[in-house]
């Protein structure tokens, strides 16, 4: 009879030794498998006298059971230490303070541009939005300037490197006005289709370009615009729009507002629009902060409405003066600096 207790210790001693679980199962077999070698000594035992296959079996299964307990203890031991394992290299640092999420702003003119929108959207205005890369014809023609104005010019404006359908070199457009034009010609169409459409009441925000840059003028800016043509759309109503646009954007109700005349080639009769606060540092002091006029009879009938029978005003303004003037801003370049420390005050 060999030694059990040996074969115990061999196995604990060959289970202790192994630190892959699929090994540990191939080790088990070489004791408690079919041809093990506890399993073969207790095929011995049917040859043996009773007494003695009783006292033999039962320091076999002693055995057995001593390997068995050292297989229960080192897949616990091995499962542990996996277990152990994953946790240090999976292992999160709560007491970490968290990382702040960066949140993006509006850059003000755009918060300015929205504010309008929404000013002129509740008087029932439309809100047209379109291409800053314009022809020759609605940037100028349409808008009545004369082919020798000096807006024209290589001097003034940006001209692009390709031409529209007229042969005309394409050009950054120098004011909103193009997009009138274009919601104009649009809208006129269907008011012949729909006469019970009404004709054109839009704002046209947005970027704009001009061949300028110093202390007071940026190469690239932005305008909004309004038009409203109809049958009967007085100066009188420019006057009661304006002052509304004015006093909802300021947010003061006692605003006041002038107009000068003026001259525009697109409107006739034209003026300036100033403005007064009626508190603040401001107060009193007359601002200008638009111009505007009657939509001369040209640029109606470019619409494609009789002039004879549609009338209306346009205005436009800028958004960088209108931010300023609302936030006491003193310099017109903070605005494209991109600086974080001046932004962030309006996130
Ligand atoms: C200024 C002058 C103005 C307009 C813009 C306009 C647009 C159409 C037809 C007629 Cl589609 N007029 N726009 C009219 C008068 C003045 O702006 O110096 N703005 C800062």
């Amino acid at each position: 009879m060999p030694d059990l207790d040996s074969i115990v210790a061999q196995a604990r001693t060959q289970f202790a030794a192994i630190s892959e679980p699929a090994q540990l199962e191939e080790a088990k077999a070489r004791f408690l498998g079919k041809t093990g070698s506890v399993t073969s000594l207790l095929k011995t035992l049917g040859g043996l006298p009773a007494e003695e296959r009783r006292v033999q079996g039962e320091a076999i299964n002693h055995a057995k059971q001593a390997i068995e307990a050292a297989l229960a203890l080192r897949r616990d031991e091995l499962a542990r230490a996996r277990m152990e394992q994953r946790l240090a290299a999976e292992a999160l640092d709560v007491t970490l303070p968290g990382r702040n999420s960066q949140r993006g702003a509006l850059h003000p003119i755009l918060r300015t541009q929205r504010r309008v929108e929404s000013i002129f959207r509740s008087i029932g205005f439309d809100v047209a939005e379109g291409p800053e890369i314009e022809s020759d014809w609605y940037n100028f023609t349409a808008l009545n300037s004369p082919e020798n104005h000096p807006a024209r010019s290589m001097q003034d404006t940006f001209y692009v490197d390709a031409s529209d359908s007229a042969g005309k070199p394409l050009l950054l457009r120098t004011h909103t006005s193009p997009m009138q034009v274009r919601y104009a010609k649009i809208h006129a169409a269907a008011h012949r289709e729909h006469p019970e459409m009404a004709p054109i009441k839009v704002i046209a925000p947005g970027r704009t370009y001009r061949v300028d840059s110093d202390a007071t003028h940026s190469p690239m800016f932005h305008q909004v615009e309004g038009l409203w043509i109809d049958e009967d759309i007085s100066f009188a109503d420019l006057k009661g729009v304006f002052l509304n646009f004015m006093r909802a954007f300021f947010e003061d109700e006692h605003i006041v507002a002038r107009f000068r005349p003026s001259y525009f080639p697109f409107t006739e009769p034209s003026a300036e629009i100033d403005i007064a606060f009626s508190s603040g540092p401001m107060k009193g002091r007359w601002l200008e902060v638009s111009g505007s006029g009657q939509v001369h009879p040209d640029v109606v009938r470019n619409f494609g409405l009789d002039p004879e029978r549609y009338i209306g005003f346009a205005f436009g303004t800028g958004l960088e003066r209108l931010t300023m003037l609302r936030y006491g801003i003193g310099d017109l370049r903070l605005f494209f600096e991109g600086d974080l420390r001046f932004l962030r005050q309006f996130a």
